[in-house]
Order: C-alpha cells, then sequence, then structure tokens
C-alpha cells in the first residue's frame, strides 16, 4: 500500500519518526557532518504548545453535519441597527456595525442607545421560517459585536437585553424558534469589546497585562455562561482576535476552544479564535490548520483554478449583499448590492471547493428585515428548492473547472451547476482518465444528449427550456479506474 492511501495523521507520524531517527544517527555519527540526509531545518516540526491538534480533516459526526449542511445564515444584529450608518445627522458609508469608530463615539454614550433597544417587530418565529423557506441549516447569530452590547442577559455586564426596554432574552428565543424547525444555531462572538474598560489592544505595560488578564476571565466567563445556558449551540465563530494582545495570549486562545469542547461536546470551533506560540493565526507555524474549519474567507472566495489547495480543510466563507455591510445600514445606495443569483454562484462556488457559505442578514433595529434581504431569501429559497441536491452533503468533484460553472459531487453523482450558456448550447466536460460520462438529466426535467468529443471530452447540450437563471444537470459516471479511494480522498 503506498503513502497516497495512508491518513494524514499516519503520515505525520511516520514522518515525525524518520526526523527523530535522522536526527538520532546524525548525532550518534561519530563524524557528525551535513551531509544529504541530514535534515534541514525546514523539514523539521516546530514544537508548538498551542499549535493545531489535530492533522486533516475532522470526521466525527458533529463535524460532517457540519459539513454537509453547507448553506448558513449569518444574523447581525445589535445597538449599531438603531442609528443605521448615520450619527449627528451624518451618514457614514463604512461598515455600520463599526459606525462607533467611524464617528468616534465615546462608549458609554454608544451603549446610550440600549435606552432605544424595542425591537416590537421581533417575530422569532418568523425569522426561522425565513431561513427555512431560504433553505438555510444553521444561522450564525452575533451574541456580542465589538459594540459589546449582549444579545443574552448575561451577568458579567450590564450591557445586555436585559436593561433595556425589551428586557427579554433575544438569543434564547432564537435558538429556540430556530431549533424548532430544524437549524442549527452558531454563536458568532467577538473577543474586541469596545464596552470594557480592561480590552487592550497592545500589552505594553505591567498593567496592561493585569487588565487583559482581567479581561481574558471575563471573556471565559461570557463564553462559559453561553455554552451552558445554550446547550444546543452547534459552534462557536470568534471574532475579533487579530490584535496584538490577543497574539501574545495565545495560550489562551488553546485553552477557550478547549472549554467550549468540554462544555458543549462535538461543538465546532474556526480557526480566527486561534494563535500559536509564536502569534501565527488561522494555520500554526507548521502550516497545519487551528480550530475545525478555516474562517478567512470574508467577503471573497478561493479561486476555482489556482486555490484548490483548501479542499484539503474544511473551510467556511461568508458574505454580504453590498460590498461591506454586515449591520443594518439605511443607505445601501452606496454600493455595489449582489443579486439573487449572484448570491446563488457564490453559494455553488463555496460548495465546489469544499467549503461552506454563509449568506448576511441585518436586521432592522424594529426587527423586521428590509426588503431586499427578503427578496433574496425568497430567490435564494426557490432555488435551493429544486437544485439543493447539487448542494447539500456535496463537495469538490475534482474535476477541471469549465467556463459554463461549477461541479459539485456527492459520492457518484457529479453536478453541473450552469451559470453561463455557451452560444453553441454545448456544455464542455473533461472527465480524469476511467471516468466516463454516460447520461444527463436537468434536475426538475429531462434527460439531455451527451457526446463523446475526444477521450475524456465530452459535450452535454444545454437541456430544452430550462428555467430562466442558473440550472444544474446531473451527470451519469462510470468509474472504471478502481480507485474510487481516490474521489473518497479528495471528498473527506
Ligand atoms: C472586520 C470585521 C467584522 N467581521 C465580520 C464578520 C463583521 O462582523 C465585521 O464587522
Amino acid at each position: 500500500m503506498s503513502a497516497y492511501f495512508l491518513n494524514i495523521p499516519v503520515q505525520y507520524e511516520m514522518r515525525k519518526t524518520a526526523i527523530a531517527l535522522a536526527l538520532l544517527l546524525a548525532a550518534c555519527s561519530a563524524s557528525a557532518q551535513v551531509n544529504e540526509s541530514t535534515p534541514l531545518a525546514a523539514d523539521i516540526e516546530k514544537p508548538l504548545r498551542y499549535g493545531a491538534e489535530r492533522l486533516g480533516k475532522r470526521q466525527d459526526a458533529d463535524m460532517r453535519r457540519f459539513r454537509d449542511n453547507r448553506l448558513g445564515a449569518f444574523i447581525h444584529w445589535g445597538l449599531y441597527a438603531i442609528p443605521g450608518g448615520e450619527w449627528d445627522g451624518k451618514v457614514y458609508p463604512g461598515a455600520a456595525e463599526w459606525l462607533k469608530a467611524w464617528a468616534k463615539v465615546p462608549a458609554d454614550e454608544w451603549l446610550g442607545l440600549m435606552e432605544q433597544w424595542n425591537p416590537v417587530n421581533f417575530k422569532p418565529r418568523e425569522w426561522a421560517d425565513m431561513a427555512r423557506r431560504m433553505g438555510v441549516k444553521y444561522v450564525k447569530i452575533t451574541t456580542k459585536h465589538h459594540e459589546g452590547f449582549c444579545l443574552w442577559p448575561s451577568k458579567y455586564t450590564k450591557y445586555t437585553v436585559a436593561n433595556t426596554p425589551y428586557k427579554k432574552d433575544i438569543l434564547g428565543e432564537l435558538v429556540k424558534a430556530f431549533n424548532e424547525q430544524g437549524i442549527d444555531v452558531h454563536f458568532y462572538f467577538s473577543v474586541l469589546d469596545w464596552s470594557h474598560p480592561d480590552y487592550r489592544y497592545d500589552i505594553k505595560s505591567d498593567d496592561d497585562a493585569a487588565a487583559y488578564a482581567r479581561f481574558l476571565e471575563f471573556t471565559e466567563n461570557q463564553l462559559r455562561e453561553l455554552a451552558t445556558n445554550y446547550p444546543t449551540v452547534k459552534d462557536f465563530w470568534f471574532d475579533g482576535t487579530w490584535d496584538a494582545s490577543m497574539k501574545k495570549n495565545a495560550w489562551w486562545t488553546a485553552r477557550a476552544e478547549k472549554m467550549l469542547k468540554e462544555l458543549v461536546p462535538g461543538v465546532t470551533v474556526n480557526s480566527r479564535l486561534r494563535a500559536d506560540d509564536f502569534g501565527k493565526r488561522h494555520f500554526d507555524s507548521n502550516g497545519h490548520l487551528m480550530g475545525d474549519y478555516e474562517s478567512g474567507y470574508e467577503r471573497r472566495l478561493p479561486d476555482p483554478v489556482r486555490d484548490t489547495k483548501v479542499t484539503r480543510w474544511d473551510w467556511e466563507a461568508c458574505m454580504t449583499l453590498p460590498e461591506n455591510q454586515w449591520g443594518y445600514h439605511k443607505d445601501w445606495s452606496l454600493s455595489y448590492v449582489k443579486s439573487p443569483v449572484e448570491v446563488i454562484e457564490r453559494i455553488v462556488h463555496a460548495v465546489s471547493m469544499g467549503g461552506n457559505m454563509v449568506v448576511n442578514f441585518g436586521p432592522q433595529a424594529d426587527g423586521d428585515f428590509r426588503p431586499e434581504e427578503k427578496l433574496m431569501a425568497q430567490e435564494v429559497g426557490r432555488w435551493m428548492k429544486r437544485y439543493g441536491e447539487c448542494i447539500y452533503g456535496c463537495d469538490y468533484a475534482g474535476w477541471d473547472k469549465q467556463p459554463w460553472g461549477y461541479y459539485t459531487r456527492k459520492g457518484d453523482d457529479v453536478y453541473m451547476a450552469v451559470f453561463n450558456v455557451p452560444y453553441s448550447r454545448h456544455l464542455t466536460v473533461v472527465t480524469p482518465k476511467n471516468v466516463k460520462v454516460t447520461g444527463a438529466t436537468l434536475i426538475g426535467g429531462k434527460d439531455t444528449p451527451v457526446t463523446e468529443a475526444a477521450r475524456n471530452e465530452y459535450l452535454v447540450d444545454v437541456p430544452e427550456n430550462t428555467p430562466d437563471g442558473p440550472f444544474v444537470i446531473k451527470l451519469r459516471i462510470e468509474d472504471s479506474s478502481g480507485e474510487k479511494d481516490r474521489y473518497r480522498d479528495a471528498l473527506t
């Protein structure tokens, strides 16, 4: 059996053993000269206390569920929804949830917005209905964004929903409503907290160190509170972890992840939380992913041709409809706003490269959604209802990208999600060696002819009477390579 079929941890162990042996031999040899078999420094893994805990993808049931869900929604809801990008009569074009920073509003003045927090049109069951109809399998909710205002009644700060006219536990109501619809709830949590006097951007003195130590204890308390009070939470998605203070306290990031995993068995955690001994983030100093999935693709996606390395790990991207508005902003005319088809394309693009896609909503201060988001949810839902089988549980197909769109794959089913119809009305498919295309069917429609144009090259006719917009063709294939494991390898 070649090393190709061994899973990564085994390879890693073997490599470590080989390195140790080589080092031992080098040390024992009387003339310890540098020669060809002497390992180069670059080949030796740096010992790390706070590096990756695992090599390769997690393959337990909770991780598979996270992965198979594929489509999620983000909800950015906080005090920033009240001013909606406008402060003292001036509209700031930057991200609405950062308005406090753009307009240089002092923390106490900003938190004074709590007196106006009274979302009279907030109907959690309608939110959950909308999410279900859109076809999302999970929702990531901002428990606390950078401003520090908590959507749950945290006992560790006074800046929470409990101390607003609304009073009720928004997070609790949402968890209940989404879970009742079978939708998983993930918690967004910002470590960066503009409301807390002990937060530090960097540690430059003993005083800073003492303050930040108190801050980390506060943060840990809040995380324990969330994990304990809402035990159905499936994921923690950390943000606001990029400051020097956090990089200098990498030990804490490893500890927080460990604590959450002890409190909530199976819970997943994004790479953005983590830093290693050298302050290296997401991937440790040996190049191994920390946390359970990579979370760096924010408002962008990996290139389908150049960046196929992302298929080696789990990852999740997130996107906004405008260029960069997460919280509610009253004026969406200030930037490009994506159409529902563009959202669909990004969902397919992510899945075609083995990733998840999370589409953002920034609810209004009254608890309702703006019309653009309602329309988008409806259009995406309509598409997902017909073509969702090329999304849920699907993965990277490993076939060469073609200009008409994207492949996804589930076992032996290969899907073609077609976004561009060529003038020829023939869709080129180039298969790997030993894989034949034997038929093609429009999802929700009829079979469409396939012609073999050359060895491993097929022309799939654009089906007659395709509906408007992107459509999906399911291919029947014959794989005579006897190496199905190769695909399984690409799909894991
Ligand atoms: C920068 C930044 C934050 N990360 C995104 C997910 C939003 O929460 C944005 O405010």
